[in-house]
């Protein structure tokens, strides 16, 4: 299992790098709510620890009531081609103005100093994605240490052990501090304490926090003016506890607990433990979810770039050097980001997971719901971590009250709406600028993934409690939101936009605001169709709703093929401002959604295709998110060999030597998005059936993967040699039947609950043996 470890021959920090270029070299821990950058430092150590509601806090955009009759009035200047108008008064009428910052925190930093010699030799530091334990080694005096540093999501602590293999060598000062004038920090009996308030300068007071460190230690401990001083140890164990008064179900009623208390509670009981017994529930937890999903690309043996620290083999991998392995370490990371980043039972992994040093944030590091939070989560069922979807869901289930009443103050319709973005404080009224502003589609683009859940986990109480209703509530507002267009009669959106392109009015001006912009069209479509199949499944008796969504449905506007043959991105040909924008909205029916497939529409896909080429001869991709959509889509397209090549460009021009991905500056999504890309390179199975390795490309000739998930409740596994397929193994998860498809052969397999069917797949045979 040592394939999956990223490591470094030299500390995080080193001379000549600024402090936010050297945290882009730290590694990331962390149980889903409380994590580190572990800068694995000589000599001062820094642990940068987050934990995930440490959010500055209101007041959050509000609802505009004169909004209704704003949207009435640019809706009927759009129709007659008055764009500009239009977005004059949708943008003095209906958007609040930003009420930034507001952003998400660090806790602070735990520094461990030490006292005397400093010199050491053989230093190495470490990230085992399979144990979830950042180490660092080194010799001092011919002494051998390690440190390792993990965040349990068995014991709610942050664990950091020394040890030395000598007696009475360690001797360290330890703080905990943070970047603002306004926090409390100090030694309580034999603890470390720090307590304080998010927020931007006395204002946007948010949530309260609260860390508490214990040490177990056989040195000598001291209490120092707000620090410990540890002398001639042989080990040293700092546990640190985190909590916080937000309340996830209400956060506008904050909890009333004694923080103290729950950070000592959190100590007691992990301190029970043996360090040896806290660490294995931590690993074992951890490889519960990890271990499901094995990737091996190439041979089985290593490629000589491995021997060498990651930073190297990425900057070889910048020089054109192959390295499958690098790329399977890269996928395996996704995976481990996810599970350190989005437990259930708390937030969702936001634009930076839980990882942010800033005290203000860029975008705050908030939830922007216009490709970034979903695009966190594309892995998360292919990849066979379902439940770390969980507090996405969770996150939307929360904001529903919000948004009914967004929907009704702003537009005067029913069900749920939210707009580009979110933040802990689950606002829903429209906000901003209208290029990304004015864009009341998010609830139907997420409101697909909870269908999504089902479909992948047959999940029937899930449908029932979660999906059923978070489709009724977008497709209830759609409903009431479309328009009829005066020329077609056919059912449109508007005022709307299509994220954040932009393009040129008749008057040569560039605008964003317009009625029935693809995306828009397809999202609807798609919550229209997802809420009538759901009904279906459950048997719901909703007659008149469900009539209206057929009704609607069939006179809905669709995107159309332009001349040029591109698919339009809205409904006339305007010419876009930026031709290679790294939003490629009008493709959201190739992907994520699955609204045209070769075997559904050609035609569309074709022009699809025609559009992302466009897109892509104008400077498309540039930003890591943007480039590992890419990936995604020409693995839709069946093109293995432009996926790979954007796999390529991704390591290549928006990865960070710690494996991040890079905006610029770090932002998460990228790494997410592409573990997908390269999971729908292997298996899809949008399209009614099980497709094995429809977009694999040829540099991976050889090799094999294990736990990919596919709709229907399967697990496939499959070996491939000489660029072919040689075997597949599908495990059912609650029986069914299964169609596998491989190049134009098809199996269907009637499989049984928790059963599992091999398939040797040589030549035009294929050979059964269950
Ligand atoms: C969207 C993107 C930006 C950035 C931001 C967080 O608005 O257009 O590129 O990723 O989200």
């Amino acid at each position: 299992m040592d394939r999956h470890v990223l490591w470094y021959d030299r500390p995080s920090t080193l001379a000549g790098l600024s402090r936010k270029e050297s945290w882009d070299r730290a590694l990331p821990i962390g149980n889903g709510r409380l994590g580190a950058m572990v800068f694995g430092d000589h000599p001062v150590e820094r642990l940068q620890v987050n934990e995930e509601s440490i959010w500055a806090g209101p007041p959050v955009p509000e609802n505009q009531p004169q909004a209704r009759e704003a949207i009435e009035e640019a809706r009927a200047l759009l129709f007659a081609g008055k764009h500009e108008e239009a977005e004059q008064i949708v943008q003095s009428q209906v958007l609040h103005p930003h009420t930034r910052p507001r952003s998400y925190q660090p806790f602070g930093d735990l520094y461990l100093r030490p006292l005397g010699d400093l010199a050491i030799e053989q230093y190495r530091r470490e990230l085992n994605l399979d144990t979830a334990i950042a180490e660092v080694f080194y010799v001092q005096k011919g002494v051998r240490h390690k440190r390792e540093v993990f965040s349990s999501a068995v014991d709610q602590v942050l664990v950091t052990h020394c040890e030395s293999e000598q007696s009475g060598t360690l001797h360290t000062k330890i703080e905990l501090s943070r970047d603002d004038q306004i926090h409390l920090s100090e030694c309580r009996g034999d603890a470390l304490l720090l307590e304080g308030q998010a927020q931007h300068e006395g204002t946007h007071l948010g949530v309260h926090f609260c860390g508490v460190v214990r040490v177990k230690t056989d040195g000598e401990l001291q209490a120092d003016k707000g620090s410990f001083i540890i002398r001639d140890a042989s080990y040293i164990t700092l546990y640190l506890a985190v909590r916080t008064d937000y309340n996830l179900a209400n956060p506008y009623e904050p909890l009333q607990e004694d923080l103290v208390a729950c950070c000592e509670k959190d100590l007691e009981q992990a301190m029970v433990k043996s360090y040896d017994k806290l660490k294995k529930d931590h690993m074992t937890a951890h490889q519960k979810l990890f271990r499901r999903v094995n990737l091996q690309l190439g041979t089985a043996e290593y490629e000589p770039y491995a021997l060498h620290p990651t930073d190297q083999r990425l900057a070889a991998f910048r020089q054109g050097h192959d390295d499958h392995h690098l790329i399977s370490l890269y996928f395996q990371y996704g995976r481990y980001l996810l599970i350190s980043s989005s437990r259930p039972g708390g937030l969702p992994a936001n634009l930076q997971g839980i990882w942010n040093e800033d005290m203000q944030a860029i975008w705050d590091s908030d939830f922007h719901l216009n490709i970034n939070l979903q695009m966190n989560y594309w892995p998360a069922q292919l990849t066979n971590l379902a439940e770390c979807q969980l507090p996405y869901f969770t996150l939307l289930e929360n904001m529903i009250e919000h948004g009914k009443e967004t929907a009704r103050v702003v537009y005067g319709c029913r069900g749920f709406v939210a707009h580009y973005t979110t933040d802990a404080w689950l606002h829903t009224a429209p906000l901003g600028e209208i290029p990304y502003g004015m864009w009341p589609m998010s609830a139907g683009w997420c409101a697909r993934d909870f269908m999504e859940y089902y479909r992948f986990n047959g999940d029937h109480a899930f449908l029932q409690a979660h999906a059923y209703p978070m489709l009724k509530e977008a497709a209830t507002f759609f409903l009431d939101w479309l328009v009829q267009h005066p020329d077609t009669g056919e059912w449109v959106s508007g005022p709307s936009i299509s994220p954040e392109n932009r393009f040129y009015s008749t008057a040569g001006n560039a605008v964003a605001l317009c009625m029935a912009p693809a995306m828009d069209q397809q999202i609807i479509w798609e919550t229209f169709s997802n809420v009538l199949e759901a009904a279906d499944v459950l048997e719901v008796e909703d007659e008149v709703f469900l009539q209206q969504v057929k009704d609607v449905q069939s006179k809905l506007a669709l995107p159309e093929i332009g001349e040029d043959g591109r698919l339009m991105e809205w409904c006339e040909s305007y010419e876009e401002v930026e031709p290679g924008h790294r939003h490629i909205s009008h493709l959201y029916a190739v992907h994520p959604g699955n609204q045209y497939t070769f075997r559904t529409a050609p035609a569309m896909m074709d022009a699809a295709k025609k559009s992302l080429s466009y897109r892509l001869q104008h400077g498309g991709g540039h930003t890591g998110w943007s480039r590992a959509w890419m990936i995604n889509f020409w693995a839709r397209f069946k093109d293995g060999e432009q996926s790979y090549k954007h796999i390529c460009h991704l390591l290549q021009q928006s990865t960070l030597d710690n494996l991040f991905d890079t905006h610029p500056p770090f932002q998460i999504d990228g790494n997410f998005g592409a573990t997908a890309g390269v999971a729908e390179m292997l298996l899809q199975s949008h399209d009614g059936k099980i497709e094995l390795l429809p977009a694999l490309p040829r540099i991976w000739a050889e090799g094999a993967v294990h736990g990919l998930k596919a709709r229907g409740g399967f697990e496939v596994a499959m070996t491939w040699e000489k660029g072919a397929l040689t075997k597949s193994t599908v495990y059912s998860l609650h029986g069914g039947e299964c169609r596998l498809s491989y190049q134009g052969q098809d199996i269907v397999l009637m499989t049984e609950a928790r059963k599992q069917y091999d398939v040797i797949w040589t030549g035009n045979t294929l050979l059964l043996n269950k």
